[in-house]
């Protein structure tokens, strides 16, 4: 079979937190007051309701090849229900610093926080091909402001270091690792010590609009090529890093490392499993942020892979990630559907929430290589497996593989449509429960797609009746390649 080669990304993964409640307010006479934001990560507007940023790096913009742009899409009490309701942002928006020039890759990759701290979600956007000056690729961050109209205007976050190639923004996260209550940024970029060396800045918080940040720390990453992953490990109130790349100087994909938040900055600690996706939330309702890793590769691209790819669990505890308390799974293992086959590349993507609403965060893992069938054979159509948290940890009871052949998912199965190539758990209608974003950069001939899969109770853990999905050219994006759907945020 032909061996789709998915381009190399993390998804995004936000933990589900408590569900809005509205409540109607008598208004005093004297007042008119603007309503107050509802301070949920991911609601850039303010309203209540969740919102999904997906990214398009390679769309053409002003006829700028690979200059790329993000299209927001505003949630509503009926989650992703309205096409119009939308922000598309590029450097060529008003507001927005820069030019959209070719190659630039704008929304390569894009985080989420409310980063100066008005109550409105903002999006951090890397261009890592954005030249500085005379440099090439030396990458640029900004950051899009939220307000009660959804995402308008936007600050340059200065590169430290703006170096020919150096790729600024390659890996990005936000998070408050410092523990301060004002959210933090975590850069990845190319460092001039040595073709393959990365580093890391911490650039705390708080951002302010006229481009002022709080104190940059650097650090050597452990890995090349870092993918950025924030989440709560160790149950304290400063987040936690998962660094995922390619071990230094060996030809090995899929290793990825423990950084402690402090008060202070981030603390190295140990080298977990090996992946290249990561995403945090709690599998067995301890308190403590469990880790995903998906490492999706087969052994002959990835030595440390499995054939069909694999996907990890490590527990979080006080102290950090357990050194005993891992598992590892393919589609081989007992109660998770379907098979290991060369080229599923089961774990491309993984996004951990509560999806049926059993207050244990469940895994939802991408299959974009999973094919079926003989006649008709449909190659890389794409699937993704649900697996339920439990008190005892990820539970293969209940496991679900979902494709779109699967009732309630809108189109057909099609050959090449890599169907879960990258995931998003969000709660964007409010009711409690974790929303499933599915992106496929390759489906319906490389134009791209993207699927809304409420969260709900059952055998199956989301709405058969509500489940929506969209093209690009629905949400004012062209209908051509742009590696829609990338990168995932809300
Ligand atoms: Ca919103
Ligand atoms: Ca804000
Ligand atoms: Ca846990
Ligand atoms: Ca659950």
């Amino acid at each position: 079979m032909t061996t789709r080669t998915t381009p190399r990304r993390l998804a995004a993964a936000t933990a589900v937190a408590a569900a809005l409640t509205a409540g109607l307010l008598a208004v005093p006479a004297t007042a008119a007051a603007a309503p107050s934001p509802s301070r949920l990560s991911g609601d850039f507007n303010g309203d209540g309701y969740r919102d999904v940023a997906i990214a398009a790096p390679a769309a053409t913009v002003g006829g700028k090849k690979w200059a790329g742009q993000v299209v927001v899409t505003y949630g509503t009490g009926q989650g992703l229900a309205s096409t119009s309701k939308r922000s598309v942002i590029s450097q060529n928006s008003p507001g927005v610093p820069g030019a959209a020039e070719k190659g630039d890759e704008f929304g390569r990759q894009i985080a989420v926080a409310d980063l100066n701290g008005d109550g409105y979600s903002d999006l951090a956007v890397a261009a890592p091909k954005e030249k500085a000056g005379r440099k090439e690729a030396a990458g640029a961050l900004v950051i899009v402001w939220g307000s009660r109209a959804g995402l308008s205007g936007a600050t340059t976050v200065k590169n430290p270091q703006p170096l020919w190639g150096s790729s600024f923004g390659i890996g990005l996260a936000a998070a408050d690792f410092t523990g301060d209550g004002k959210p933090d940024l975590a850069v990845a970029a190319q460092s001039d010590t040595g073709r393959n060396a990365y580093r890391i800045r911490l650039i705390r918080g708080p951002f302010t609009k006229q481009g002022r940040t709080g104190k940059v720390t650097t650090y050597q990453a452990p890995l090349e090529r870092p993918g950025l992953t924030a989440g709560h490990i160790n149950g304290d109130k400063k987040a936690d890093l998962i660094v995922t790349g390619q071990q230094t100087g060996k030809d090995v994909l899929g290793a990825a490392v423990f950084y402690k938040g402090t008060a202070s900055g981030l603390a190295k600690g140990a080298k977990l499993r090996a992946g290249r996706t990561a995403a945090v939330g709690d599998l067995n309702g301890d308190g403590y942020g469990d880790i995903a890793l998906g490492n999706p590769d087969d052994p002959d691209e990835e030595p440390s892979g499995s054939k069909g790819g694999e996907i990890s669990v490590i527990y979080g505890t006080k102290s950090g990630p357990s050194k005993t308390r891992r598992k590892t799974l393919t589609q081989n293992s007992a109660g998770v559907p379907g098979t290991s086959e060369t080229g599923d590349n089961f774990g491309s993507a993984v996004a951990i929430g509560d999806f049926d609403g059993d207050r244990r965060a469940d895994l939802a893992v991408g299959v974009p290589g999973e094919t079926y069938g003989k006649d008709p054979y449909v190659d890389s159509a794409g699937a993704v497996v649900y697996l339920r948290g439990s008190a005892s940890g990820l539970t293969t009871a209940g496991a679900t593989a979902v494709h779109q052949d699967s009732a309630g998912v809108p189109g057909t199965r099609e050959t090449a449509n890599s169907f879960g190539e990258a995931l998003l758990a969000t709660d964007v209608n409010g009711d409690g429960r974790a929303d499933l974003t599915i992106a496929s950069s390759q489906a319906n001939a490389d134009e791209g797609a993207i699927w809304h899969l409420p969260g709900a109770r059952g055998a199956v853990p989301y709405s058969t009746t509500d489940s929506t999905g969209f093209r690009p050219g629905q949400l004012g994006l062209s209908k051509k390649y742009s590696w829609f759907g990338a990168m995932l945020a809300g």
